[in-house]
């Protein structure tokens, strides 16, 4: 049994959606960022962590999306190449341009407008991360044309991150486009069963 901590208002609906996806059980604690749930779990306060059985803990959501699917994926839930080949090589590639293009510019604008001191605030930053964000998504455009997921045939890691910021971006009120390959795909990953599970189990405490 995992316990996963984070609010699903942050990136822990990842964790969640994982853990719908693998089928497997867990308990949550929808703590905040810099909560003392989060001081305990993250040195830096952040959410999510992942809780094992064993008591280990695991922070950072791709962090935990990796040793999830490593651990418990297969083609036909969260799948994941084995370490160590060319073809895990390119998903940890896609992985890490979601976390830096996609993610990042939300991230920019958010700790900027939440976390950060009145003092550092920027009226600037929405702007500049829109412009960010818009780049980030013509580089999707060209990673996902002519394929089902971001693996090809085989849903995973980057699928989630990207799907969890589609959601995230609309609550910003950035723009996706309304009708490209881009939206398509967001539209496909984001009416996924375990997506609809993981947001009504959690939003209901
Ligand atoms: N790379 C980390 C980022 C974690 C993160 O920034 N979480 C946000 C909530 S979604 C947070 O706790 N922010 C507080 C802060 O930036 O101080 C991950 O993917 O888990």
């Amino acid at each position: 049994m995992y316990t996963v901590i984070g609010s699903p208002n942050t990136r822990a609906l990842r964790v969640y959606w994982a853990l719908e996806e693998l089928q497997l059980d867990y308990e949550f604690i929808p703590a905040e960022p810099h909560s003392t749930w989060a001081k305990a779990t993250n040195l830096s306060g952040k959410v999510p962590s992942l809780r094992t059985s064993e008591g280990f803990n695991i922070s950072d959501s791709v962090a935990i999306l990796n040793y999830l699917s490593g651990k418990h994926g297969n083609e036909h839930s969260v799948f994941s190449f084995p370490m160590g080949t060319t073809e895990r090589a390119e998903q940890d590639s896609i992985t890490q341009f979601c976390c830096d293009d996609i993610d990042g510019p939300l991230s920019m604008y958010q700790k900027n407008s939440v976390f950060h001191p009145s003092s550092l605030k920027l009226p600037e930053i929405r702007s500049i991360a829109n412009y960010e964000f818009s780049k980030g998504l013509a580089v999707l455009e060209k990673r996902i044309s002519g394929k089902e997921f971001l693996l090809g045939d085989f849903f995973s890691v980057p699928d989630i991150i990207c799907g969890h910021c589609a959601g995230w971006a609309i609550s910003l009120g950035f723009s996706i486009p309304q009708s490209n390959e881009v939206s398509d795909y967001l539209k496909r990953v984001r009416r996924r069963k375990a997506l609809k599970i993981a947001m009504e189990k959690t939003r209901a405490k």
